[in-house]
């Protein structure tokens, strides 16, 4: 490495110190902290992120939000060039440049990872690295923003890319599209999803017995966060939308996160502040109340409807439910495509449908997407894991039941559907058969396939409940939740638990998965499993059982267990 560049970090590092005692480390979703202690973090990301550009010629995102943690908090995170999270390799490398304790120490590290790495650094002026940057609406987004900003500029040739504030999933889809040669500015976005959103609507068959619009409503809580400006600015490029947005954060309206927002709906089952019985859904026939929770960066979302009995009670509709709705549907349209009564075209192409869950999943959705004759496959919590493996079929839907969840299509699905549609508008324009390519080909465009994204798959669930002439309810009832119970444990060191098959079983401490077991043997429908957090210093506990009793006396012996093994 030239001493021109050395200098130039050593000059501008020395002016972030990292914090002390403090060991940082890049999580499940990248480094979240307090924000107070995070600029010298940020800006060693900034290099990370300026060196991953130059790694792989390609652009890269920078993102500074902590989703649904609380308004102190703050975080940072990347996105690769096919618009995904930071290859998995590259992880212990954020860990190390994170934690180097002096401006030496650092330049020793990145000296050593660019030749490891064979990364083609210059030094000739030429514009050689590009990261775009955004920020959720954070107040301390403005300075962390600035310490990427160095950070990137620490390394000569790199380039930012000031997008903004900007919901996570919309930072990605502009990697995933600047890399694709694409246009990609917030218009663009909008752009495209609006436009197959409504290319989607123009293609439901009109049946006599759906809810008409107008009768139809939708509320959507926008976690006081960036959603909510964003959803307002889609809401117009959709006017006639019926769609009341709440808790938008716009003009002072409550706090980021705080009793608001697809994270506490979630977990909590209650109805978030700013929601009450003025809001309890009815069923009957025309009328239809449903309502939605995106979380503070937007890349969850969740349905819920007000209990009647009791109006702080919800009823979730969560992201095991957005999953099987999307499977029947993407199902569905092949079935039409590919069924008995098609036309047969161009090959006999059979694309793998696959749908990817975690062990957090409840057990009556797993069950449900089986009997549907769907493949599914669990993998580890996190959305970098469930990306990876859906990436590997031909259509791959994914979701926690947290509500962060997306569709991947092949590039060889796509140039089949898009042959296939060509074939069909010239043999049978109009047809059942060239409808469904249509609107396969809609979804490819609707759903943001860099990652969850809470408002175009809000556009999504609208438009396949329309499509189906579906309610809420009807949504819902598709199959019934097992009753469930997460807890935590605070023990001494999260770490000592080690576990395997997508977090279902414990390897370490010996021992422990026999007494799990034996527990969840006296539970009808029982099932157990505990993790270390990814997030929080902590080994979480689910159970799911056929009784809520039993499913919180069975969380409650398992939780007993996990104190007897690791805090004695
Ligand atoms: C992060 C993950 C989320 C996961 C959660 C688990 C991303 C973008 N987010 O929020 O997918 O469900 O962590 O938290 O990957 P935990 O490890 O504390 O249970
Ligand atoms: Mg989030």
């Amino acid at each position: 490495m030239k001493e021109e560049q050395k200098s130039l970090i050593l000059k501008i590092s020395s002016q972030y110190p990292p914090p002390q005692g403090v060991k940082l480390s890049y999580g499940t979703a990248g480094f979240r902290e307090d924000a107070s202690i995070l600029v010298s973090t940020v800006y060693r990301v900034g290099i990370l992120a300026a060196l991953r550009s130059l790694k792989t010629q390609s652009v890269i995102g920078l993102m500074i939000t902590a989703s649904h943690n609380k308004v102190n908090d703050n975080g940072v995170k990347i996105a690769d060039p096919s618009g995904g999270m930071l290859t998995q390799d590259w992880e212990p490398f954020a860990d190390r440049l994170a934690n180097a304790q002096d401006p030496q120490n650092l330049i020793e590290l990145i000296v050593e990872f660019v030749e490891k790495e064979n990364i083609p650094l210059h030094w000739d002026g030429m514009r050689s690295a590009e990261i775009l940057l955004g920020r959720d609406t954070r107040p301390s987004g403005e300075s962390l923003l600035q310490a990427a900003k160095q950070g990137i500029d620490s390394i000569i040739g790199a380039v930012s890319v000031d997008m903004g504030i900007v919901t996570t999933p919309q930072l990605h889809w502009m990697v995933r599209a600047r890399n694709q040669g694409m246009k990609a500015t917030e218009f663009d976005y909008f752009q495209q999803i609006s436009d197959s959103f409504r290319c989607f609507m123009g293609l439901i068959p009109t049946k006599s017995d759906q809810v008409s619009e107008g009768a139809d409503k939708l509320i959507v809580d926008c976690a006081n966060g960036v959603g909510g400006e964003k959803l307002i600015a889609l809401k117009k490029m959709l006017n006639g939308k019926a769609m009341e947005v709440r808790n938008s954060g716009l003009e002072g309206e409550g706090e980021l996160n705080e009793r608001v927002g697809a994270d506490f709906v979630q977990k909590e089952k209650v109805v978030p502040l700013g929601f009450g019985t003025e809001d309890v859904g009815i069923s009957i026939l025309l009328s239809e109340l449903r309502c939605a929770s995106l979380d503070g960066d937007a890349d969850r979302l969740v349905y819920f409807t007000v209990a009647s009995n009791n109006t702080s009670r919800i009823d979730l509709v969560d992201g095991d439910k957005m999953l099987s709705l999307f499977a029947i549907f993407i199902k569905d349209q092949i079935g039409i495509l590919k069924g008995e009564g098609a036309k047969k075209t161009t090959n006999n192409y059979e694309p793998r449908l696959g749908v990817v869950q975690t062990a957090y999943a409840n057990g009556a959705s797993t069950d449900y997407l089986k009997n549907l004759g769907l493949e599914v496959v669990l993998t580890p919590t996190g959305v970098k894991y469930l990306h990876e493996k859906a990436a590997q079929y031909d259509i791959g839907i994914y979701f926690e039941a947290n509500g962060h969840g997306t569709i991947l299509f092949s590039q060889s699905f796509l140039s089949w559907l898009e042959a296939e549609n060509k074939e069909l508008s010239s043999t049978s324009k109009g047809s059942e058969e060239q409808k469904a390519a249509l609107r396969l080909l809609a979804v490819t465009k609707l759903i943001n396939q860099a990652v969850g994204d809470a408002l175009s798959g809000l556009l999504m669930v609208e438009a396949i409940l329309k499509h189906m002439g579906w309610s809420i309810h009807k949504w819902s009832e598709l199959y019934q939740d097992l009753p469930s119970r997460m807890l935590k444990v605070i023990v001494k060191d999260r770490t000592a638990v080690v576990t395997t098959n997508a977090e279902t079983e414990v390897v370490k401490p010996t021992g422990i998965q026999d007494a799990i077991n034996a527990e969840i043997a006296k539970c009808s429908r029982g099932r157990s499993f505990i993790r270390p957090s990814g997030t929080e210093d902590i080994i979480r506990v689910y159970a799911e059982a056929s009784t809520q009793e039993a499913a919180d006396s069975l969380a409650n012996s398992v939780a007993k267990l996990v104190d007897q093994f690791l805090n004695s």
